[in-house]
């Protein structure tokens, strides 16, 4: 193809791709997902990716491969609804990026430039997974996962890492002021600030980890109270919500996006992982924390939420589903924003009656065989009066 014409077809299919339309896909009653993905690489501006000079690219190929969009924090903010997606470029290097739709389903496009994230210290080798919280400090804070190479690792060794929890805050999305990194004691990634302040303290969600893959002791999701986000250290944590025994939450067990604040609760979005032949295996799930005490869990469903479907199964790593943002509208509608297969961006789209309902009227993990037959004669019992 000329020059010309092929930089008309990559517009034209590049348009076609963020003008899709949507359409939801009736499900089990919980939420409805969207038939096709939001985001994925290929939604990425084409002056991102090529350079559209003939002169230098004459062949109009690519000259920064963008590979998959995923793990995005959410926020709604002047009426808008926007991402700050994982972008990974071919290189494996993850970058933050603001795309944004004007109705939380459709027409996601990225802004013009990526976030340049300020550094702390020595640069870290990759950043992703931000969860975005608008505090009531009036600040709309984001943390996110900071990793570099373990420096005890054997000098064969280059896959050992450290991973511990970046601190950014800002009012526009486009400057972003960075604060020190997290320092504690375990590992850390899938660090969450809670919205409010609790006995006048910020609130943190934390999932401590022995490794950098490996959580060891660490327990599942933590929860610690600190005086300042300008120099957090953890001291004293304790575990709200532990991995489990032969349940989805076996291996590792995260916080997902900054919980929702409903009359009933607190509500919380999650990702299990248990262990199996193909792998690891990364499932949702939703648990509900009191007014009263935001650590104490009150409701939480048996089993998973949403877990990989058809195509969802497949991609960089597979067998994963993962969430770091959601939004809940004013009208009480959820947009829960999920990656598949650390490859490409979903939404599903709920509402706060009906994500309660199902957190209190379905039963919760009973632990054994016994139990769950039991559930499910309890069930049929009711349905057969
Ligand atoms: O590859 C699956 C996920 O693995 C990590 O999640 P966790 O810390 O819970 O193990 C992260 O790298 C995450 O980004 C990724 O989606």
């Amino acid at each position: 193809m000329k020059f010309e014409d092929r930089l008309e077809w990559l517009k034209q299919q590049h348009e076609a791709l963020v003008t899709r339309k949507n359409e939801p896909v009736e499900g089990n009653g919980i939420y409805e997902r969207y038939r096709y993905p939001i985001l994925t690489g290929e939604h990425a501006p084409l002056e991102w990716r090529y350079d559209l000079n003939k002169e230098t690219n004459p062949y109009l190929m690519e000259r920064f491969g963008i590979h998959a969009t995923f793990n995005s924090g959410a926020i709604k903010w002047n009426g808008k609804y926007i991402l700050v997606v994982r972008v990974e470029g071919a290189d494996r290097k993850s970058f933050f990026a603001v795309a944004e739709s004007p109705d939380g389903v459709d027409n996601f496009r990225f802004w013009d430039r990526p976030v340049t994230m300020p550094d702390y210290g020595e640069p870290a080798t990759n950043i992703y997974d931000m969860r975005l919280t608008a505090h009531e400090d009036g600040w709309i804070y984001g943390i996110f996962c900071v990793e570099r190479r373990d420096p005890s690792a054997a000098p064969g060794d280059l896959s050992a890492a450290v991973a511990s929890a970046g601190v950014a805050r800002t009012r526009d999305f486009v400057t972003w002021e960075r604060l020190p990194d997290m320092v504690s004691e375990a590992q850390q990634r899938n660090v969450v600030l809670h919205p409010e302040f609790v006995n006048g303290k910020y609130a943190l969600y934390t999932r401590p980890q022995d490794g950098f893959i490996d959580a060891g002791r660490g327990g599942g999701i933590g929860w610690a109270l600190v005086d300042s986000m300008e120099n957090i250290v953890i001291r004293n944590e304790k575990i709200i919500n532990a991995r489990h025994y032969h349940t989805i939450k076996e291996q590792k067990n995260g916080e997902g996006p900054a919980p929702i604040k409903t009359p009933k609760g607190w509500l919380h979005l999650a990702h299990g992982v248990r262990g199996c032949a193909s792998g690891l295996r990364y499932v949702l799930y939703l648990y509900v924390t009191s007014l009263d005490d935001p650590s104490r869990v009150i409701a939480e469903p048996g089993g998973f939420f949403l877990v990989p479907e058809g195509d969802e199964y497949i991609g960089d790593v597979m067998n994963v589903l993962f969430s770091n943002g959601w939004i809940a509208d004013e009208d009480g509608t959820v947009y829960i924003y999920y990656a598949s297969s650390d490859t490409r961006m979903h939404v599903a789209v709920s509402s706060v009656d009906r994500l309660l309902d199902y957190c209190f009227n379905t039963e919760p993990d009973g632990y054994t065989t016994t139990d769950s037959v039991k559930r499910l004669n309890r069930l049929i019992d009711r349905n057969r009066k």
